[in-house]
């Protein structure tokens, strides 16, 4: 039974996925980690099955509906009854440096709930980000940080360590937001169930193969999101960690 289960969601993802899973496989060799494709047109479900069949910490799950929020949760769904007590999640393109995670997975033994991978804290080396990305994520995150009352720098970073004792607590289905808004409402619902939040700078290096999933409509969904839950009281305050 793993301990640390890294969930890794994919949709088109052939050119990345291999190299991130290599990588993160060396960095963290004693967790498992599971692939969760969205029936890709691109062929990336195939080579997940061939990764798993290579390797026996490397599990898929193939899945007929699309999208990053239930794909995210699956994989927590399945990391918890498979007993790990750590679920860590991150993108297929290999973006955010997997020589980071003991670091990450460390601070998270040490109890705190959530732990941030952030590219926005001292430390933190952010490359091949382009200034349009950039900008968007610092505003929004800006914007974030001011309507919810919190002083988390990374709100949207996608590479976060949660503790399970922490997702048993928190009602998945009930977050209606995905993509960035999803990464903000997670941060949020843990904040609420009075868990712990700490962030740990990252190096991120934009993704140099296939696309980003994301448009411009997550962006400004997420900015619909946080202003409707800012104006309705909501707050984003974790414990700090001990
Ligand atoms: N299973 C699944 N994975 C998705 C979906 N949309 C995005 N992803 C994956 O989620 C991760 C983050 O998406 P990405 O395009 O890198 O977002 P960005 O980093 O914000 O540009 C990547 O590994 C994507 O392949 C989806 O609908 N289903
Ligand atoms: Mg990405």
């Amino acid at each position: 039974m793993p301990d640390v289960m890294i969930v890794v969601p994919t949709y088109d993802e052939i050119e990345g996925l291999e190299r991130t899973v290599g990588r993160l496989r060396q960095s963290v060799p004693h967790a498992e980690l599971v692939i969760i494709d969205d029936g890709s047109p691109d062929g990336t479900g195939e080579l997940a099955d061939r990764l798993a069949k290579a390797d026996a910490g490397t599990l898929v799950i193939h899945r007929t509906e699309r999208g990053y929020r239930s794909a995210v949760i699956e994989g927590m769904r399945f990391a918890m009854s498979r007993g790990a007590t750590r679920v860590v999640v991150t993108d297929a393109d290999g973006s955010y440096d997997a020589d980071g995670l003991p670091e990450l997975l460390a601070v998270s033994q040490s109890g705190v709930d959530l732990v941030i991978g952030s590219r926005f804290v001292e430390g933190s080396d952010v490359r091949n980000m382009g200034p349009r990305r950039r900008w968007a994520a610092q505003i929004g995150n800006a914007y974030a940080r001011a309507m919810l009352s919190t002083g988390v720098k990374d709100l949207t970073s996608s590479l976060r360590v949660y503790r399970t004792r922490i997702l048993e607590r928190i009602d998945l289905d009930a977050i209606e937001v995905d993509a960035y808004a999803f990464q903000i409402a997670m941060a949020v619902r843990v904040a609420q169930a009075g868990g712990t939040i700490a962030e740990v700078p990252i190096g991120f290096i934009e993704r140099a193969v296939g696309s980003s999933k994301m448009r411009v409509f997550e962006e400004l969904a997420t900015l619909g999101a946080v202003t409707k839950w800012g104006l309705s009281g909501v707050r984003a305050l974790p414990k700090p960690p001990r």
